[in-house]
C-alpha cells in the first residue's frame, strides 16, 4: 500500500513540476490591448520605401539567425551554459564572446525583431529570455557569480527589456526589467559608499522572488487572486526555490567578498561620466511604469551629485572616483567617448518626464547650457575643415561616437527645448538645426570618402589621417540620419541612410551574420565581431528610417542610448489594463504554498527512495527464495 502511495505522490509531484515548467515557458497570448505598436502598414505614398524596409528586415533576420545558429552550435561547449547566450556573435568563426556575461545580443535584439515584424524570431528570442530567467533569480540572463559592467548591463539588458516591453506590451518583459534593475540597485549601487554605482560588480539577487508571479495577461485588477494555474506553477517551482535561495545567499556573499577584495587592491574605483550617470532614462521609465520611486530616486541622486561636485553649469568632468564621489582632477570635458550618453540623457529624460515634474527643467537647462557652451558660443567641439563642420573631442579629434550629436541637436530643436531658454538668442534663425545639419554632413563626409562608403572610427581631421580606420558596425551616424529625417522630413537624409545600408550589405555581410571591418578602405579586412548594438541600434534606426513616420513616432517614444524605444508618459494607458502592476513590483511570497509544496516534494523524494530501496530488497529476497 505504501508503495502505491509513494508512486502516487511521486507521480503528482512530478506532474506538477512538469506542468509548472511548461506553464512558465508558455508565451502569454498577445492580448490586443497589450500590443502598443500595431503591425506596420505602408500607405501607398510610401510604397517605394517598402522594399527598403523589407531589405533591412531581411538583414535583421540574417544577423539574428547568425547569432541564434551560433548559440545552438555552441550551447554544449564549456564557454556557455544553456541559459547563457554569448554577448556578441563572432560571425567568421561562428563562435560567441561573453565579455558582459549577460547575453547582450539576445536582449538588445528583442525590440528590433518585434518592430521588424519578424514574429517568429521575436517569439524565439522571447522564449529564450523567459527560459533563461527561470534559471536565475538575479539576472534575466544566466545565474552568475561573475561581475558585470554596470552601465553596459543597464543599457543593454534593462534597456532591452524595457524597449521590448514598450513596443510589445508584454508584462513579463516589464517584470524581468524590474528584476534586472533591482539587481543593479542591490548590487553595484548598494556596494558603493556614494550615490555613484560601482562600475564593475556582482549583481545582487533582489530580496524578493518573482519567478512564479509574473501575473498572467488576463489579470485585470490590483488584487487578483492567483489562478489555479499560477498556484500550480508556484508549487512546481518549489524545488528550484530552494536552490535559488541558496544561490541567492551565495551570490550576495560572493558580491560582498568581491568588492572587499577589489577595495583592498584599490581597483574598480573609477568610472566615466557616462558610466556613472546614464541610468536616468531607463530608471525614470521604470518609475513611471511602476510608480515605485526607487529607480528615479537613484538616478536623480547621481544627477544632482555630479552637477554639485563639478561646480559647473554646463560640461562636467568626464572621470569620477566612485568611492569618494569626486571628479578626477584634470579630466577632460567632452561630448565623446565616456561622456556621450550622460549628455544625451539630459535631453531625453526631460522629454520623457511628465511636463509638471519639477526636476524636468534642471535636466533640460543643463542640456541647453552644454549645447550653448560646447557647440554654439565658442564651437570648442566643432572643427572646420574641407568645407565641413566635424564634431570633435577637442581640436581636430573626430570620433565616430560623436556622430550622435547632430541627432541630439535636431531632436532638442524639434521638441522646442531651446525656445524660451536663456540661449534663445543663439538659436535665432534656427542656429541649432543648422549646426545639426552641418555636423551630419561632416559625418557623412567621413563615410563618403572611403572605398567601402563606411566611416572610420577616428580621424585627425587636420592631417586628414585615420587614427583608427575600423568600422565597427556602430549606429551613431544612422541614428542622426533617422532623427534628422523624421524631424525635418528631408529626403536627402533617408537617401544617405540607404547608401550606408547598401555599403553594409556589400562589405560587412558574411555567411553567418555581419562582420566589422578593420580598415574602411580595405573591403576584405573582416573582423570576427558583430557587436550587440548592430541589431539593437544600427539596423533598428535603418529600419525605422524606411518605415512610415507614425511608426514609432518621435512624439510618442524616446530612444535610449542603446536605441530602445520607451513610450512617453501615460500614452500607453491601455497597458495597465493588461496586467497587475503591484504584483509585478512587489510580488507576494506565498509562504504557505511554498512550504506546503516543499513538504510534498520532500515527502515524494522520501517515498521514492523508500520505494526503490524496498523494491530492490524485495526482489533480492525473492531471488534468494528462488535460489533456495
Ligand atoms: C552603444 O552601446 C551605446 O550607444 C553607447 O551609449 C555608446 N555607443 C555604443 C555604440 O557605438
Amino acid at each position: 500500500m505504501i508503495t502505491g502511495l509513494g508512486r502516487l505522490v511521486t507521480f503528482i509531484a512530478l506532474s506538477i513540476l512538469l506542468v509548472a515548467v511548461d506553464g512558465t515557458l508558455d508565451l502569454p497570448p498577445r492580448h490586443p490591448n497589450c500590443r502598443s505598436i500595431q503591425p506596420i502598414q505602408f500607405p501607398s505614398a510610401d510604397f517605394d520605401q517598402k522594399d527598403r524596409f523589407l531589405a533591412v528586415q531581411a538583414a535583421i533576420h540574417h544577423a539574428w539567425k547568425g547569432y541564434k545558429d551560433m548559440q545552438s552550435r555552441t550551447q554544449n561547449s564549456f564557454s556557455t551554459t544553456k541559459s547563457e547566450w554569448p554577448d556578441d556573435l563572432m560571425p567568421l568563426s561562428q563562435r560567441g564572446n561573453t565579455w558582459l556575461h549577460a547575453s547582450a545580443t539576445l536582449y538588445d535584439s528583442l525590440d528590433t525583431l518585434y518592430l521588424a515584424g519578424l514574429d517568429n524570431d521575436f517569439d524565439d528570442a522571447l522564449n529564450m529570455v523567459l527560459r533563461s530567467s527561470m534559471t536565475s533569480s538575479t539576472t534575466p540572463a544566466a545565474f552568475s557569480l561573475r561581475p558585470t559592467k554596470t552601465f553596459e548591463y543597464s543599457i543593454r539588458v534593462v534597456g532591452g527589456l524595457l524597449g521590448a516591453y514598450s513596443v510589445s506590451g508584454n508584462p513579463k518583459l516589464l517584470a524581468l526589467a524590474i528584476r534586472a534593475a533591482d539587481a543593479l540597485l542591490e548590487g553595484p549601487f548598494a556596494a558603493s559608499p556614494t550615490v555613484l554605482p560601482r562600475p564593475f560588480a556582482v549583481l545582487a539577487p533582489p530580496s524578493y522572488y518573482t519567478h512564479f508571479w509574473y501575473g498572467s495577461s488576463s489579470s485585470t485588477t490590483a488584487n487578483t487572486v492567483p489562478s489555479r494555474w499560477e498556484i500550480m506553477r508556484c508549487c512546481g517551482l518549489s524545488i528550484s526555490f530552494w536552490w535559488q535561495g541558496i544561490g541567492r545567499i551565495l551570490q550576495r556573499l560572493w558580491g560582498l567578498l568581491y568588492s572587499i577584495g577589489r577595495d583592498a587592491m584599490g581597483e574598480h574605483h573609477y568610472n566615466s561620466l557616462a558610466g556613472v550617470g546614464s541610468f536616468a532614462l531607463e530608471f525614470e521609465f521604470l518609475s513611471m511604469q511602476t510608480t515605485a520611486p526607487r529607480y528615479r530616486d537613484a538616478a536623480n541622486a547621481i544627477f544632482y551629485h555630479v552637477t554639485a561636485k563639478s561646480k559647473a553649469t554646463s560640461m562636467l568632468s568626464s572621470n569620477w572616483n566612485v568611492m569618494t564621489g569626486s571628479p578626477t582632477f584634470g579630466s577632460s570635458r567632452t561630448l565623446g567617448s565616456g561622456s556621450d550618453s550622460f549628455y544625451e540623457y539630459l535631453l531625453k529624460v526631460a522629454l520623457l518626464k511628465d511636463k509638471d515634474d519639477p526636476l524636468r527643467n534642471d535636466y533640460m537647462d543643463l542640456y541647453v547650457n552644454v549645447v550653448d557652451e560646447a557647440l554654439l558660443s565658442n564651437r570648442r567641439l566643432v572643427f572646420e575643415a574641407h568645407g565641413h563642420d566635424y564634431p570633435t573631442e577637442g581640436y581636430d579629434r573626430y570620433h565616430h561616437l560623436l556622430c550622435f550629436v547632430p541627432g541630439m541637436l535636431a531632436l532638442g530643436e524639434s521638441q522646442g527645448v531651446f525656445a524660451g531658454s536663456a540661449y534663445t538668442h543663439n538659436d535665432e534663425n534656427g542656429a541649432v538645426l543648422t549646426l545639426a545639419r552641418n555636423l551630419a554632413d561632416g559625418c557623412y563626409d567621413t563615410y563618403a570618402r572611403t572605398e567601402t562608403g563606411l566611416g572610420p572610427e577616428a580621424i585627425s581631421i587636420a592631417t586628414d589621417r585615420s587614427t583608427d580606420a575600423g568600422y565597427y558596425l556602430r549606429p551613431e551616424f544612422v541614428e542622426s540620419l533617422f532623427v534628422l529625417y523624421r524631424t525635418t522630413g528631408e529626403v536627402r537624409y533617408r537617401e544617405m541612410a540607404w547608401q550606408v545600408f547598401q555599403s553594409i550589405e556589400k562589405h560587412c555581410k558574411v555567411d553567418h551574420g555581419y562582420a566589422s571591418l578593420k580598415d574602411v578602405n580595405d573591403p576584405s579586412s573582416h573582423l570576427d565581431d558583430m557587436p550587440s548594438f548592430f541589431i539593437g541600434e544600427t539596423l533598428k534606426y535603418l529600419l525605422l528610417t524606411f518605415a512610415p513616420e507614425d511608426y514609432v513616432s518621435l512624439d510618442d517614444f524616446v530612444f535610449t542610448t542603446e536605441a530602445h524605444p520607451l513610450h512617453k508618459g501615460a500614452a500607453i494607458d491601455d497597458l495597465p489594463a493588461c496586467y497587475d502592476l503591484q504584483l509585478l513590483l512587489n510580488p507576494p511570497i506565498p509562504i504557505l504554498l511554498v512550504v506546503g509544496s516543499n513538504i510534498v516534494a520532500l515527502f515524494a523524494c522520501v517515498c521514492c527512495l523508500w520505494f526503490f530501496a524496498f523494491k530492490k530488497r524485495n526482489s533480492r529476497d525473492k531471488n534468494r527464495v528462488k535460489l533456495l
